[in-house]
């Protein structure tokens, strides 16, 4: 069994990436499609035991790395530099997802000619006003915030608790060193869960490519032609870009770097159950220190989504394309806005932005029923969709906090530079 382990471990997601779709597409066309459907059924077991596995260290994992990190760094002030610059790269990455989306959508027109008779009508999701969203982070009982794994208000309590155990000097020593302990503790278990990883995305893949025939592709082939093309734009230009041009850093050490968690991202399509995969890839491959890794990070998978501000952008124009409705200029760019909101809004969790399209798709006055219908047809193979834009959304993250990692002093260039593939 020593060769297996002897692989880079992204080779064997791959090849569990790979067999997957071999696996799921040949049970699709050999077997009875009930029989099929059951068998993959099964197999998709395994991945559902490795997300739980995954998801189950995301809460702990932040919170003590997250303490851990604020108390090494050993001074208040740089916290608030890091979170303000974090915030508005997240905010400027977005805007360049936006322009990508739209232009995407204007270019290849994949709303043109559908015809979404056949879909039946999904009801929308409701996405709590962003005022009270905000006031959320703010949490009323830490504790509740930790068990209900509400990862913005555990963040902020982790901060204010880091700080807090900063400021009482020698007396905030052992905690300190408890936090740090047991954030390594964490990461070790994210590497044994990691191993799991091959088998868990095999059984995830061969589910889904087994179950969205071939058939359902052709109906949004274009769609996701645009998305697919945008999210991998996005992620060569704006972060490619990020990490070359203005950080100085090799663009391939970077995207080797988070093979893992693109890996995990693809196959899971949640940014939250990535998030473990996610910090670890930023510190072992990219010598980001825990200071940025432990707050950037999980900040960016709750709020910065640019593959989903992108998606939302190409769904947008879809809709109008698809039932006739004219933009005007002002719509592109009330589009792109809504979208930029939403994305801060949306869940790290498989197909979250969907259900809240509705939201974007006001802007241009598009009838309850015609949301209901696009939402629908999109519904049955959103997955596939979903897989990448969360791929891109934590690619986004990664290129951020590496960013202010490198501006904060925080960066270990050396280990960014020389780590082979993970
Ligand atoms: N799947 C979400 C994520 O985890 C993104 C989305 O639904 O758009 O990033």
């Amino acid at each position: 069994m020593g060769w297996w382990f002897g692989i880079k471990l992204w080779k064997r997601v791959f090849l569990g990436l790979i067999l997957g779709v071999a696996f799921g597409f040949f049970v699709s066309q050999s077997m009875d499609p009930v029989a099929g459907e059951a068998l993959l059924a099964k197999v998709r077991i395994i991945g559902d035991v490795f997300i739980r596995l995954i998801r189950m260290i995301v809460v702990p994992l932040v919170f003590f790395t997250l303490v851990a990190g604020i108390y090494a760094m050993g001074d208040p002030k740089k916290l608030g530099t890091i979170g303000v610059k974090a915030f508005v790269l997240y905010l400027a990455t977005t805007f360049f997802a936006n322009l990508i989306g739209l232009g995407m959508g204007t270019l290849l027109r994949p709303g043109a000619g559908v015809d979404l008779g056949g879909a039946e009508p999904k009801q929308m999701g409701e996405m709590q006003p962003i005022g009270e969203r905000l006031m959320a982070i703010i949490p009323e009982n830490p504790f509740m915030a930790l068990v209900q794994g509400d990862i913005l208000a555990v963040i902020f309590f982790a901060l204010l608790l880091g700080v807090g155990l900063l400021m009482a000097r020698e007396n905030g020593q052992p905690a300190g060193r408890f936090f740090e302990a047991i954030s390594e503790g964490i990461l070790k278990m994210t590497h044994v869960i990691m191993e799991l990883a091959p088998f868990g995305v095999f059984g995830l893949i061969a589910y889904t490519a087994g179950t969205q025939g071939i058939e359902t592709f052709q109906a949004i082939l274009t769609l996701t032609i645009a998305v697919y093309a945008g999210c991998a734009l996005h992620m060569i230009i704006v972060y490619g870009g990020l990490v070359r041009i203005f950080l100085g850093l090799p663009f391939v050490g970077f995207f080797r770097g988070i093979l893992d968690p693109m890996m995990v991202a693809y196959s899971t399509s949640s940014s939250s159950a990535t998030l473990p995969v996610t910090i670890r890839a930023a510190t072992e491959n990219l010598g980001i220190k825990k200071s940025v890794a432990g707050s950037v990070l999980p900040l960016g998978a709750t709020i910065n989504m640019d593959g989903t501000s992108l998606y939302l952008g190409i769904v947008a124009l879809f809709t109008a394309q698809a039932f006739g409705y004219t933009l005007e200029p002002q719509h592109y760019f009330l589009i792109a806005l809504t979208c930029a909101l939403v994305s801060i809004g949306t869940a790290g969790v498989p197909s979250a932005s969907l259900f809240l399209l509705a939201i974007v798709l006001e802007v241009f006055d598009v009838s309850p029923e015609h949301v209901a219908i696009v939402i629908g047809f999109i519904f049955p193979f959103d997955r596939i969709l979903d897989m990448m834009r969360t791929v891109t959304n934590v690619s986004g993250d990664t290129a951020v906090a590496t960013a202010v990692a490198k501006w904060e002093g925080e960066l270990d260039e050396d280990v960014f530079r020389s780590r082979p593939l993970s």
